[in-house]
């Protein structure tokens, strides 16, 4: 069998995760790999036993490749999948999709006229209790969404002496902890409960409005490691801290609080979601079991087992029930999912992964709430 040739671009924090996935699967090889410069992209591929370090040109113009995965910080991810669709080539971003809307909107045009596979890496949908709830709420069990509650929070910013690319708008963007991890929030929000988000009230709060940067180069949280004498005093414009309220297209309401400064929080997505037969309520840190609140009768736990799920859920379990499955296994099983199509040479016409108009979404009510934040008003989305 001939495997599907792939390359990636970008080795920061998860580059190496993007790697790590495909290579847990059986028709794709990466056998490319890009990064700033070629004596960086030499040193990573040695490093990740990849055979052909390049430059972006030269992993644009290797005809065998077919697919390009865009893992390099958000200011380049527009260009770079502009460019790997203009070569033809099938493409599967980070988020964001891009910084701003008219990019974004721009790179779901061209993924649509060439027809090429498109996904964005919205990983969160890929655990398989996060599907679990999807279906219970197709299929009804939840009744009609009342509320939702949702939470991010990590705290690998926590200290004025933590740093990374993404504190700095022209690398990331002009929000932060909205655009980095409450973007995977709001995504998994509208995915379960199928709600669309129509008004957001947003507060923001720059906890730390200096921060000391270091002066040399450093990796997504590796910035622990570093001694003071390392840094220089930098001020700050993008929020550590957010609560946004939201409206949704049922006329009912949900609220999230998203936040990079929150001691023992590692990387925690939770989220509480309340119909009119049950809650489920579900954590990322644990996220091998969902919670099931009833009115009348017990709560009770559902575990992660293939015996125990939907049956549409099943092809996201690798492992029985009690071998547990993580963060990795969320990749893994969004890249089968892509590689389906990309087997098939084209973007499917409802495709169950997410997609560049998916990415657009997230970007649309992501601006909406920095335009909340901005003014101290409700902005419709
Ligand atoms: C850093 O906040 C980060 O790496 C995000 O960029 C990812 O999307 C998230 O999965 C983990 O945290």
């Amino acid at each position: 069998m001939s495997k599907i040739k792939v390359g990636v671009v970008g080795t920061g924090f998860i580059g190496p995760a993007h790697i790590e996935a495909l290579r847990r699967l059986p028709n794709i090889e990466v056998v490319a790999l890009c990064e700033v410069n070629i004596e960086l992209a030499t040193a990573k591929a040695a490093q990740l036993g990849i055979e052909r370090p390049c430059t972006f040109d030269q992993l644009l113009a290797m005809e065998d490749i077919q697919c390009v995965h865009i893992c390099t910080p958000n200011f380049l991810h527009y260009s770079q999948s502009k460019a790997v669709l203009l070569a033809g080539k099938h493409c599967v971003c980070e988020k964001p999709l891009a910084t701003n809307l008219e990019e974004a909107a721009e790179l779901v045009e061209l993924a649509a006229k060439s027809g090429l596979v498109n996904a964005v890496h919205f990983n969160l949908r890929y655990y398989p209790l996060v599907r679990q709830m999807k279906m219970m709420k197709e299929k009804g069990e939840l009744g009609e969404i009342y509320s939702v509650i949702g939470s991010y929070l990590q705290d690998w910013l926590f200290y004025a002496t933590d740093y990374n690319w993404r504190l700095e708008p022209d690398k990331s963007g002009d929000s932060r902890a909205i655009a980095d991890i409450g973007s995977h929030l709001l995504d998994l929000i509208e995915y379960v409960t199928g709600l669309k988000t129509v008004q957001v009230m947003a507060d923001f709060n720059t906890v730390h409005k200096n921060r000391k940067k270091p002066l040399k180069p450093i990796e997504t949280y590796s910035g622990k490691m570093l001694q003071a004498e390392d840094y220089a005093d930098v001020p700050i414009n993008t929020e550590d801290h957010a609560n946004v309220l939201l409206r949704f297209d049922n006329g009912n309401r949900g609220s999230i609080t998203v936040s990079q400064v929150s001691a023992g929080r590692k990387n925690q997505l939770k989220v509480e979601i309340s119909g009119s037969i049950k809650t489920l309520a579900w954590n990322s840190e644990a996220p091998n079991e969902v919670w099931i609140g009833a009115r009348d009768g017990a709560n009770s736990v559902l575990m992660r087992d293939p015996s125990l799920v939907h049956e549409e859920v099943r092809s996201l379990i690798t492992y029985p029930g009690g071998h547990n499955e993580g963060f990795g296994d969320t990749s893994k099983q969004l890249f089968k999912e892509v590689y389906l199509a990309v087997a098939e040479g084209k973007q499917p016409e409802s495709p169950k992964f997410p997609t560049f108009a998916d990415g657009y979404r997230e970007l649309l009510i992501c601006e909406r709430i920095l335009e909340s934040s901005r003014s101290d008003q409700w902005v419709t989305v």
